[in-house]
């Protein structure tokens, strides 16, 4: 079966795609889709400016058609990050409509505008590589992660069966085209499962109470903004799925919104280098602070630091790891393939969790203090770090997530500085990396805590 199958039935002239720039039937996408893949046959890879327009989905939907490789580009990155992103892919053509798009040296624009509607190519072969996503490490710039046409087709399939997701569902989102959530679930879904999407530009209640479908996505910060409206939220209860992802759940918006719309919102649980691997089900329980049961083919178990497996008790905390089709094919290194870090074939997901004798998960945080999550982003604290350390007035920086009510996590940073104002060095971040990546608080210090081996002691900062 085709990766986008459903678009393949261009017969059906009804709106596939609606952005808030307009709609685009099947039809329509197919064709204009098909001339973007003719235009760029044989490319290594190309860059899309990612914003949440027709024109992205037109390009996104050409390169997949083509077989090319698609590196989807943040519009709000800043110059550091769309430098780093360009570089490291090998992207040579960066496909936009956007006036605001910028290339760089050797990455020059392709506008899609006047790009002839053309016939479809064969399907390319499955174990290609569809997706290069970038994201965050602990340390250093983000990393290009490969992602193959046959894991996004068993992850779309697995998630399309156990929540029951089918053509006639309306799928409503408001995510950015450029992560798993909102790329892979929240378009390609749609384009292989053949339910119209619904792309409410800025995920506001409102957005999301007008819209009218039958199945929303959001990260959890979405979600509490949700049930803090309680109108928008009570429009939501026709809906058949409220699927909540990317970051934890806080208890008191699963009940909010249960009380408010009268059905408990779905949890599930991913991550870029594994797509989405753990789900409640459209049937059954759904429980408050747990993200279900592994999809089909997905296997999890916890081990210890030593790599023994615990038990599956729910009790005994451990690191989590997971296996099946949905894995990575590898990061991207010196313009190659480098290993997917598997051990014995599972993949560290850096996570740790329990896992119940009735096989649901409940994820209790990320072993590391270095990954943070606000908004549902992932962001690395050694690259929000080094970044501000290219300030001239800069020392000495640590960056940790600190609780935040809207956010899950607010990035915060503790920074030893020649004179020099908060607000000048989150502009400074903002100025390099994407929007979500400044520290929305700076607290200048005269010294970090260290231990006698000179390492910053974050957890001191947490308390202080
Ligand atoms: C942000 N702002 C700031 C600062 N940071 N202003 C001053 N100082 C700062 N430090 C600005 C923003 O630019 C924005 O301005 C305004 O403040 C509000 O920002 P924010 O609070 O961040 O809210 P938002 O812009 O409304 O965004 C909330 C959001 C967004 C819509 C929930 O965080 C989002 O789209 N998250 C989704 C992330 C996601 O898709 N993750 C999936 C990863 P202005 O209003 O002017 O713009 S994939 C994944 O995790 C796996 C696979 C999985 O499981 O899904
Ligand atoms: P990313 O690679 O940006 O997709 O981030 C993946 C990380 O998001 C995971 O390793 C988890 O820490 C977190 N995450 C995703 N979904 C959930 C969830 N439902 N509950 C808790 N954490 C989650």
């Amino acid at each position: 079966m085709s990766l986008l199958a459903a678009l393949h039935d261009d017969t059906d002239r009804a709106d596939a795609v609606t952005t808030p720039d307009g709609a685009l039937s099947r039809h329509e996408l197919l064709g204009q889709a098909a001339g973007v893949a003719a235009e760029i046959a044989g490319a290594p890879i190309v860059a899309v400016h990612a914003t949440p327009t027709r024109a992205t989905v037109t390009a996104i939907t050409g390169a997949l058609l083509a077989g090319v490789p698609v590196v989807p580009v943040p519009p709000d990155a800043g110059e550091l990050e769309r430098a780093h992103i360009l570089r490291d892919s090998g992207a040579t053509l960066l496909l936009s409509d956007d006036a605001g798009a910028a290339g760089s040296p050797g990455v020059p624009i392709m506008p899609l505008t006047g790009v002839r509607p053309g016939s479809v190519p064969p399907e390319p072969d499955a174990q290609r590589p569809a997706l290069v996503l970038y994201t965050s490490g602990t340390t250093g710039l983000p990393k290009g992660v490969v992602i193959s046409r046959s894991a996004i087709a068993a992850d779309l399939d697995g998630l399309a069966e156990i929540w029951q997701w089918t053509a006639g569902d309306t799928l409503v989102h408001g995510l950015p085209l450029y992560h798993v959530h909102g790329l892979v679930l929240g378009l390609l879904g749609p384009l292989r499962h053949g339910s119209p999407l619904i792309h409410t530009g800025k995920p506001t209640p409102q957005a999301y109470a007008a819209a009218g479908g039958s199945l929303y996505f959001g990260v959890p910060t979405v979600w509490s903004r949700i049930a803090g409206a309680p109108d928008a939220a009570r429009a939501l209860s026709a809906a058949r799925l409220l699927v909540s992802g990317s970051a934890p759940l806080p208890v008191p918006v699963f009940d909010t919104l249960l009380q408010l719309t009268g059905q408990a919102p779905v949890e599930r649980y991913g991550m870029t280098e594994t797509l989405i691997t753990i789900s409640t089900r459209a049937t059954g329980d759904r429980r408050p602070g747990h993200v279900g049961l592994p999809l089909p083919g997905v296997g999890t178990r916890l081990v210890d630091e030593s790599g023994a497996e615990l038990p599956a008790d729910g009790a005994t905390i451990g690191h989590l790891q997971v296996n099946g089709p949905t894995l990575l094919k590898g990061y991207l290194r010196d313009g190659g393939l480098a290993p997917a870090g598997l051990v014995d074939g599972w993949f560290p997901t850096g996570d740790v969790a329990t896992i119940g004798a009735d096989g649901w998960h409940r994820i209790v945080g990320r072993a590391s203090t270095d990954l943070i999550k606000t908004g549902g982003y992932r962001v690395g604290a050694g690259e929000v770090e080094d970044t501000l350390l290219l300030h001239p007035a800069v020392r000495e920086a640590a960056v940790i997530g600190t609780p935040h009510a809207d956010l899950g996590e607010q990035i915060t940073a503790f920074v030893v500085a020649d004179p020099v104002s908060p607000d000048e060095l989150i502009q400074f971040v903002a100025q390099r990396l994407a929007a979500h990546k400044r520290p929305r608080v700076v607290h200048l210090v005269d010294q970090l805590p260290r231990n006698a081996m000179g390492k910053v002691q974050k957890k001191q900062l947490t308390a202080g």
